[in-house]
């Protein structure tokens, strides 16, 4: 016996595969794979990039918004652990051959300015929040076309490949009615509202706090939660520039090289 679970052995493989740019089968056509279970796998997985040097920068929530659980065809919030060397700096330039199939979704980003209790109270918890800023994710699923069950997305950090951040500014005194645009190259590319984050990005912050909570890592101060797109994610394609603008908070933006063509 090696003495390596099917568990390690599966976050290998979605820690390689996220390394290499390249897909793997989706792990539940393998195997039975329960949604505890696969927060454990991507645990491990993402201790492997600690292991590398990379620092936990907080949590991403995913299938926050209707718009996103219909476009994957999943029903429940997840959540996922971003990492230090995920984090691209705002009007960067990335090389697209760093990723499979990016996506990229405008979020709302909290910063969060003390450690939290688990069990904290809501009111604790959004108390907490220092600043709010405009983001965008850059997702990036290790399964083809992006098919998967919501343990397979789990098992893979929630399909976390990237975020920009746009400058922290003040709690503004509601966030619940902002608008939001994602645009590619200066064109509308999707449209919606913050109350699409389940009908108040606040919920969301608040459910990551107690998510996190009970699965033993509490959100701590200098984190960031990504409370999860607003509208649907689009495809990230060479030479095209994004931003993300909310109401309000302002704009993240990021570009992508034209890039070399895929081997
Ligand atoms: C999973 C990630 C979902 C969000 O904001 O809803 C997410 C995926 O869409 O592949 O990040
Ligand atoms: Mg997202």
């Amino acid at each position: 016996m090696s003495g390596v679970t099917p568990g390690e052995r599966l976050a290998a493989r979605l820690d390689e595969a996220a390394r290499r740019g390249e897909v793997i089968p989706q792990p539940s056509q393998e195997a039975a794979l329960s949604v505890a279970d696969a927060y454990a796998v991507q645990e491990l997985a993402v201790a492997r990039r600690l292991d590398r040097g990379e620092r936990l920068v907080g949590v991403k929530m995913g299938f926050t918004s209707r718009q996103k659980m219909a476009q994957m065809g999943v029903d429940e919030v997840i959540w996922g652990r971003l990492t230090s060397a995920m984090l691209v700096p705002e009007g960067e330039r990335i090389a697209p051959d760093h990723y499979i199939h990016p996506r990229v979704e405008p979020e709302v980003a909290f910063l969060i300015g003390q450690d939290l209790p688990v069990g904290a109270p809501p009111e604790t918890i959004t108390s907490a929040v220092t600043a709010v800023a405009p983001a965008l994710e850059i997702i990036d699923s290790r399964y083809a076309d992006f098919r998967f069950t919501l343990a397979d997305v789990v098992a893979d950090n929630a399909s976390a490949a990237g975020f920009v951040l746009g400058a922290w500014r003040p709690v503004p005194p509601s966030l619940d009615r902002l608008g939001v645009l994602l645009e590619v190259d200066g064109r509308m590319a999707e449209a919606g509202a913050t109350a699409a984050i389940l009908g108040d990005p606040w919920r969301s912050l608040v459910a990551a706090a107690q998510l996190t909570g009970r699965a033993g890592m509490p959100l701590r101060a200098g984190w960031v939660v990504l409370a999860g797109a607003a509208t649907a994610a689009v495809p990230l394609c060479p030479g095209e520039q994004v931003r993300a603008v909310i109401e309000s908070l302002g704009s993240a933006s990021v570009g992508v090289t034209a890039g070399s063509p895929r081997p």
